[in-house]
């Protein structure tokens, strides 16, 4: 990739002063937000901002409510400025206002990053590992499918692998892609309308497990997405179903809103468990962590309150024997996963990084310096979080409004998606 700075080792108040910071909206497949922040040196940094489904919205509170707060402040006042838009706001955490400070946080680590001419992985605190672990997505119609596809990933040198396979009876399951494309949930304007049937999901998952144990031994760790369908109790029966396929880990086996459901879960099984995409805060995690009732804390950069919000996160669940395992799916831009990238190599208390493949129109709008090698995803040591972005080829790609499906049982109830 192209450096697009020269490193300023002597960086002033006065070269640091934020002259100009602009929201970039772009679709080059799936709609990115982008907050792109400049100091009168001339370094800029960058922050992811998208929200799955909700893009404009991010983009209206950094535009209308952040941007103009930005301008003549010192970028180099990280941590103040967390706290300015965090405090400062009176109304504080919540998806949106979080995934704004995220984008503001990590463009200025980015541009704090250029402007010592070091990585950010050692801003925070240098390497603790080569590379990141990561896991990839397999999915099929039924289980021979989705286990041909865990093949494949093994024969890409992939260690680990999610899976998810359809379930009888119905007829658009979570996570499964459209024959021949990509998996990418947000595909219709408005939201698709699914039908769940939790019975026939809790007979097929033990058996797609138990199929791939069977195809491909024991050495590839195994991980799962519930994507919240399940009550506590179902939950807790799942998990102990699962126990003798040894997963990596049980995903968002149940809402998480009420953090002392998980208790039930934990007392009925060993399964290991993951939760939190959708948190943007320390309190939406605090007794699942501080009771030890989860294994990985999913909640990333992006959307919550970035790098200096997540660390403190992530500290916190150290010190509970809790290790991060961040979102990655294609709703995050690569200047997220740059960011958490960096952030895995250093983190002491890393577990895996999720890493859903962006199409190459994607990784086009956003040049990047990470590369995939043996089941593990490694960072370069370009200045900052080594993610750019073409804004010309960005103003290509207009926004085109796409949502999130929803679920609803047999009888039309809503249900979770
Ligand atoms: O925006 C929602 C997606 O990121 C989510 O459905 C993907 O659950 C997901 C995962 O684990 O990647
Ligand atoms: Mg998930």
């Amino acid at each position: 990739m192209s450096v697009h700075t020269e490193p300023n080792r002597h960086s002033s108040r006065h070269d640091r002063e934020i002259v100009e910071a602009r929201v970039i909206v772009t679709c080059p497949g799936r709609n990115f937000v982008t907050l792109k922040i400049v100091t009168r040196s001339g370094i800029y940094g960058l922050g992811d901002a998208t929200l799955n489904g909700r893009e404009l919205a991010v983009a209206a509170y950094l535009q209308d409510h952040v941007v103009p707060n930005l301008i003549g402040r010192d970028a180099g006042r990280i941590e103040d400025l967390w706290q300015f838009l965090y405090r400062g706001a009176y109304w504080r955490r919540g998806p949106v206002t979080m995934t704004a400070i995220a984008a503001v946080d990590v463009a200025l680590w980015d541009i704090l990053g250029k402007m010592a001419g070091m990585p950010l992985y050692q801003l925070l605190g240098g390497r603790s590992r080569e590379g990141a672990l990561v896991y990839a997505h397999a999915n099929g119609r039924d289980i021979a499918e989705a286990s041909d596809e865990v093949g494949m990933y093994l024969e890409r040198g992939f260690l680990a692998v999610r899976a998810q396979c359809g379930v009888p009876g119905v007829k658009k399951a979570y996570g499964i892609s459209t024959p021949g494309k990509p998996y990418e949930p947000a595909e219709s304007e408005l939201p698709a309308e699914t039908v769940w049937n939790t019975p026939r999901y809790l007979e097929t998952a033990p058996r797609l497990f138990e199929q791939l144990r069977a195809d491909h031994g024991n050495a590839v760790e195994l991980l799962h997405d519930v994507h919240h369908r399940l009550t506590p109790i179902e939950a807790a029966r799942l998990a102990r179903d699962l126990e003798p396929y040894r997963l990596f880990w049980l995903e968002d086996a149940t809402p998480a809103e009420h953090q002392a459901a998980f208790e039930l879960i934990r007392q009925h099984s060993v399964t290991p468990l993951a939760v939190g995409e959708v948190f943007n805060s320390i309190w939406d995690c605090k007794h699942l962590i501080e009771r030890q009732l989860i294994d990985y804390i999913r909640t990333t950069i992006v959307h919550g309150g970035g790098i200096t919000h997540i660390r403190r996160l992530a500290d916190f669940a150290g010190l509970h024997q809790v290790r991060t395992g961040f979102h990655g799916a294609t709703d995050l831009s690569p200047v997220t996963m740059g960011a958490a990238l960096h952030f895995d190599t250093w983190v002491p208390n890393f577990g895996i990084q999720e890493y859903m493949f962006h199409g190459e129109e994607i990784l086009a709008v956003f040049p990047h310096d990470y590369a995939f090698r043996a089941g593990r995803l490694h960072v370069g040591d370009t200045p900052g979080h080594g993610v750019d972005i073409d804004e010309a080829l960005a103003a290509k790609y207009p926004y085109t409004p796409k949502q999130l499906p929803v679920a609803r049982l047999e009888d039309g109830g809503m249900w979770d998606w």
